[in-house]
């Protein structure tokens, strides 16, 4: 097995020592003619100083080198340098040839992931991002190491999979690409806002909400994006971004830590001798938080810090008072019915295993879906669901409501609701107190806005709970709506037979 390594910096270096001592014949080549020689002579990577670079283990500045012939390409230069360098290499790189590309990033101009720019310059190579929890220097020493690949083609990360896998590097598959490469561009950014806070003197404790909320941040923009949330709780979220702002070994961490402390960021970087891919993805997070209208205090905060120079101290401080302070993501009518499966499933393990019945009212005209939430949520509160739905005399005498659709049609679509098991009539307002005995009711359920209304029920030994509406919908909504339309659309057509009054 033959593999190209495009980049002599840290990471490529330790990537290409654990490959070549895993028996394959390597190379690694750099821009750098003196970056090189050193590597050559010394046989050690400046930043590395405890690894030796084993003897076998070849370098050129010739990039046809290490693309020509070669099983794979390890694409492991800075994100500002990726695209002058696939442009290098996409002469060499033949159909279909993997590139594994281990920068992480966001191009500042098309906001393009890594694995994105690669394509773009060398469109015929099939490129999987490697990403995770992985400190070169750890990896340097062969300390036990997981990392994830990414593509969309599963047969293709299942083949990196077992080629890059070692004693001491575990590597997982991931189809979720972009997500994977958002989880590692933007970790670098919620990094440095940690080694800011510790700079600023703040403990553990402040870490821990910057990270938690940090990948909060960075999981709402993936959402947005289309990506699945296992890929932000996963090793190339969670896992590297734990290990990017709590670790030593982190150039972002420590380029934070010296702006917490008061340097200027040039000096901090300076400091760092190294490249702070947390800087270089600010510009374009900003933007794909603003194309994707994502809130990101955490990162807004470290870019008014980096790039507008404000106060470390007041911008971190600000952000604990920041407004919108929920976890709830869900809208409630989710989490009702989520924590109702959740006590059933609670009951039912409890050997509970006696069926629940749960009884609903209503007229059900013209069904939408502020009745479907009701019943679902209605129905995750036990095993058993029966609806009363009001009969056309009761409507009419009762409630004085003409409904749109008969009582067996409304009958007819209730039933068909996956979580209805029975549609009886309701034919009085008295009924309820005999139904809830006839019927071996447990629970009583109905929209809040009936609060109140029904409490004498639990007299009859059942449970009584009213459900949040669903606001902005309602029959009557719709009726009224479908009237103005209506109207409208009638004005239009008047205007429209003007027009075609003239033959020709
Ligand atoms: N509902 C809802 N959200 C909406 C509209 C209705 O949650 N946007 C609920 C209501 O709160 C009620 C059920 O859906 O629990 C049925 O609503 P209607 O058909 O309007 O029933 P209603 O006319 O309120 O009759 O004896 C009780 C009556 O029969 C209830």
């Amino acid at each position: 097995m033959r593999i190209g390594v495009v980049g002599a910096g840290t990471w490529g270096i330790a990537l290409a020592r654990m490959l070549f001592n895993n028996g394959y014949q390597v190379t690694v080549w750099s821009a750098l003619p003196d970056e090189i020689e050193e590597l050559q002579k010394t046989r050690r990577q400046r930043n590395l100083p405890n690894m030796e670079i084993p003897e076998g283990l070849g370098f050129t500045l010739n990039i046809e080198d290490v693309c020509v012939g070669q099983d794979y390409i390890l694409f492991a230069v800075p994100s500002v340098f990726v695209r002058p360098t696939a442009k290098l290499a996409s002469n060499y790189v033949t159909d279909k040839q993997i590139i594994v590309d281990v920068a992480k990033g966001i191009d500042n101009d098309t906001l393009m992931t890594m694995s994105e720019l690669i394509k773009s310059e060398i469109p015929q190579a099939v490129v999987v991002a490697f990403s995770g929890p992985t400190h070169a220097e750890e990896v340097a020493r062969d300390l036990p190491t997981t990392i994830v690949a990414a593509n969309e083609d599963n047969e293709v990360i299942l083949k990196v999979q077992q080629d890059f896998s070692t004693p001491s590097l575990s590597v997982f598959t991931n189809t979720d690409i972009k997500g994977v490469e958002i989880c590692g561009a933007l970790k670098n950014i919620i990094a440095l806002s940690a080694g800011i806070s510790a700079g600023l003197g703040y403990g553990d404790n402040a870490k821990a909400a910057l990270i938690t909320r940090g990948l909060h941040e960075i999981a709402e923009l993936g959402k947005k994006m289309g990506c699945p949330a296992e890929t932000f709780s996963g090793l190339a979220g969670m896992g590297d971004l734990v290990v990017t702002a709590t670790s030593k070994h982190s150039r972002n961490n420590r380029c934070g830590y010296l702006i917490g402390e008061g340097y200027s960021v040039d000096d901090a970087i300076k400091q760092v001798g190294m490249v702070v891919e947390g800087i270089n993805a600010l510009p374009a997070t900003m933007k794909l938080a603003h194309q994707y209208e994502v809130e990101m205090p955490i990162i807004s905060a470290v870019n008014s810090i980096v790039n507008d120079g404000d106060d470390p101290e007041t911008v971190i401080g600000a952000l604990m008072g920041s407004n919108e302070r929920t976890e709830l993501s869900k809208p409630i009518l989710d989490l009702n019915y989520e924590s109702a499966i959740i006590k059933n499933a609670l009951r039912s393990n409890k050997g509970d295993q006696s069926m629940k019945r749960v009884i609903t009212y209503g007229t059900f005209d013209l069904l939408h879906y502020g009745h479907i939430n009701l019943l679902r949520r209605a129905k995750a509160l036990g095993d058993y669901l029966i609806v009363v739905i009001s009969s056309d005399e009761f409507n009419w005498n009762e409630k004085h409501k003409k409904c749109y659709f008969t009582y067996e049609q409304r009958k007819a679509l209730v039933e068909a609701i996956r979580y209805v098991d029975l549609v009886i009539p309701e034919e009085s307002w008295a009924q309820k107190r005999s139904d809830m005995h006839e019927y071996h009711i447990d629970t009583f359920v109905m929209g809040d806005d009936w609060k109140g209304k029904f409490d004498f029920l639990k007299e009859e030994g059942v449970e009584v709970v009213y459900l949040p509406r669903t606001p902005e919908i309602s029959s009557s909504q719709m009726k009224k709506d479908l009237y103005d339309a209506n109207a409208e659309d009638g004005e239009s057509k008047t205007n429209h037979d003007d027009l075609n009054t003239d033959p020709s």
